[in-house]
Parts: C-alpha cells; sequence; structure tokens
C-alpha cells in the first residue's frame, strides 16, 4: 500500500472510532485541518520537482477527496445513530391504555339544574340563557328597583371597572331576572320561560357564595294567577323530590318587582326532615311596572315569577348540609355524583 492509501485507511479507523461528533471533528482536525497531514502534504508539493508536482498534486487531492468522504459518511452516520437512539427513548405505545381512566361524572349543581330544566320543559317552559355582564337598567331598574335601592350599593352588587354612554355601571347580574326580561322583550304572550344560570352577590359566609345559581321562572298571558304558580311550583316540587308527600305553603313577603310576593315554603310529610318548614323560594304576581318595561300593556297581560336557589335545592335534594362543598373540587364529595 502507498503511503497515501495507508493514510486514507487509517483516517477510515479514526473516524469509524469516533463514538461522537466532537471526537470526530478532532480527528478531522488531524486529517484535514490547517496543520493536517493532507494540508503538510499539499504544501510540500510546491516545493517538489516542476515534473512530479501535477501528478503528485492530483493524487493528494484523491486522497484529501476521498477523506473528506468518510468524514461525511461517519457523520451522517452519527446522527443517524443519535436520531435512532432518541426514536427509541422516546417511544410512547400508543396501543397502550390511558392511566387515568377514572370515573366522571357532573357536578351536583350541574345535575340539579338539568333536572330542573327537564322538569319545567315537561309542563311547557322554554329555557333562556343570556349574559352574565348586565346593565344597571336590566338588573335593577327594569325589576322596578328603587334608584336607591339597597341592592343597587357595591356592599350588594358586583360592579364592572366600565360604564355606558349615559354613566352606568355594569354589573355581576344579582338575578337571572334580567335574561326573562330580554325573553319577554323578544317573544310576544304566552310567555313561559326558565332562566337558570350562575348569579354573583357580594357575599362569602358558609350558607353565601359571591357566585351561585338561581333559577328564575316567568309566565305571562291574558290571565296567570297566583293559582297558577301554586299548581305550577307544587308540581315542580313533586318531580324535583320524587314524591307527592309533601306540603306547600306560601308565606306574605316583599320583592320590588313582584306584587303581591310570597315567599314558597316546603315540608316533607315523611323523611328526616319531615314536618321542618324550609324556605324553598321567592314568587309573585309579576309587578304591573316589570309587565310595561318587558314591552307589555299590563292592562292586558299578567303572570307569576318565581326565583329559587339551585344550590337550596341540590342540598336537600342530596342531604348535603355544607354549601361551600360544592366550589372547594374535592374529589371525594364530587366522586359520590359520578
Ligand atoms: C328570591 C326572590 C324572586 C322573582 C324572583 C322575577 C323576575 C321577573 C319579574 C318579576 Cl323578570 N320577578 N323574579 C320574583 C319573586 C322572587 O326571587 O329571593 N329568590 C331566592
Amino acid at each position: 500500500m502507498s503511503e497515501l492509501e495507508d493514510l486514507v485507511a487509517n483516517a477510515r479507523a479514526a473516524f469509524q472510532n469516533a463514538a461522537d461528533g466532537a471526537t470526530l471533528e478532532n480527528e478531522k482536525a488531524r486529517f484535514l485541518g490547517k496543520s493536517g497531514v493532507l494540508t503538510e502534504k499539499l504544501k510540500a508539493v510546491g516545493k517538489l520537482d516542476p515534473a512530479l508536482r501535477k501528478t503528485e498534486g492530483a493524487r493528494i487531492n484523491r486522497a484529501k477527496e476521498a477523506i473528506e468522504a468518510l468524514l461525511h459518511e461517519r457523520r451522517q452516520a452519527l446522527a443517524d445513530l443519535h436520531m435512532q437512539k432518541r426514536l427509541d427513548e422516546e417511544a410512547i405505545d400508543v396501543t397502550l391504555p390511558g392511566r387515568g381512566r377514572a370515573m366522571t361524572g357532573l357536578h351536583p349543581v350541574t345535575r340539579t339544574w338539568h333536572r330542573i330544566e327537564e322538569i319545567f320543559r315537561s309542563m311547557g317552559f322554554d329555557v333562556a340563557d343570556g349574559p352574565e355582564i348586565e346593565s344597571d337598567w336590566m338588573s335593577f331598574t327594569a325589576l322596578n328597583n328603587p334608584e336607591n335601592h339597597p341592592a343597587r350599593s357595591m356592599q350588594d352588587t358586583f360592579y364592572v371597572d366600565y360604564r355606558d354612554s349615559s354613566g352606568l355601571f355594569y354589573n355581576l347580574r344579582p338575578h337571572t331576572s334580567p335574561m326573562q326580561v330580554r325573553y319577554a322583550r323578544m317573544h310576544t304572550p304566552p310567555i313561559k320561560v326558565i332562566a337558570p344560570g350562575r348569579t354573583y352577590r357580594v357575599d362569602s359566609d358558609a350558607t353565601h357564595s359571591p357566585m351561585f345559581h338561581q333559577v328564575e321562572g316567568l309566565w305571562i298571558d291574558e290571565a296567570i294567577s297566583f293559582a297558577d304558580l301554586k299548581g305550577v311550583y307544587t308540581t315542580f316540587l313533586q318531580r324535583f323530590f320524587e314524591t307527592e308527600d309533601l306540603k306547600v305553603r306560601f308565606r306574605p313577603s316583599f320583592f320590588p318587582f313582584t306584587e303581591p310576593s310570597a315567599e314558597i315554603d316546603m315540608a316533607f310529610s315523611s323523611g328526616p326532615l319531615k314536618g321542618r318548614w324550609l324556605e324553598i323560594s321567592g314568587s309573585g304576581q309579576v309587578h304591573p311596572s316589570v309587565v310595561r318595561n318587558m314591552g307589555l300593556d299590563p292592562e292586558s297581560y299578567m303572570g307569576f315569577a318565581f326565583g329559587s336557589g339551585i344550590e337550596r335545592l341540590a342540598m336537600l335534594r342530596y342531604g348535603i348540609t355544607d354549601l361551600r362543598l360544592f366550589y372547594e373540587g374535592d374529589l371525594r364529595f364530587l366522586r359520590q355524583f359520578a
């Protein structure tokens, strides 16, 4: 073997032995670098007999090209190895079953919400859903709240840092009534709708949460009376609690948006809560001013409205005694409803 062939063979061995990129580049320098063997040889060509220069130069260049090709080949091989190693290490078996196959279920408030919708739908009520950020007019004025009513105060209602062109604040709706006003203004009687959803009040203790859920109901036509309210709400409670073994009473009360107004109380006739009167809802005949704000003539139209807390209904149905359990996301609690 010639000296150059030896050199190519040495380079092949050296490159082959380089187990990683850094070692390979060091070996490259040894052969092809500025003071590498081949560079030195090419420099020496200049000092040769002119007759030999051309052939000797060409021989050295061929050897150089051969070594460059070997280097290239090894670089590619190392890159392939590196990629294969990563692919092996990072491989995932997409056919394996997932690890988190837990039982899932709906939140008890959501289940109660759905149950309420189903019962009222079966009685011919539509279900309406709408904005949680409302204008002062929608949340209060349309509902006949006087300008200085305490419910409007910042101690009771959350306000949003925005005012409309007339300088009025926007709020997080403290009840779902605005949605019923919106619905009434978009439809013609008979208006028969419930509005379930999130509501907000500045209140936080064992029995109050700043965010809670409410369902309001509204039935307006030419002659919808308190008798209809009694029938509808009693039927709702019987279906909701799956028993006709309960008493319902209407206790006089006051709300700015209804006249007359009543609290609805109920008592089970059997079971652990037997005989205990429970406050379950506010209600009343919609105030004529509110009927007018719905775009209807109160001389022609009348009806009832009610507002009930969904958490309250859920607590009674499932026997939950602390409201805060609904909002803590504790899986030991939530799993019981899966
Ligand atoms: C309560 C009181 C009530 C209503 C809500 C209502 C809605 C419209 C018009 C008139 Cl659009 N009234 N809703 C009526 C009476 C009572 O809720 O304390 N609920 C827990």
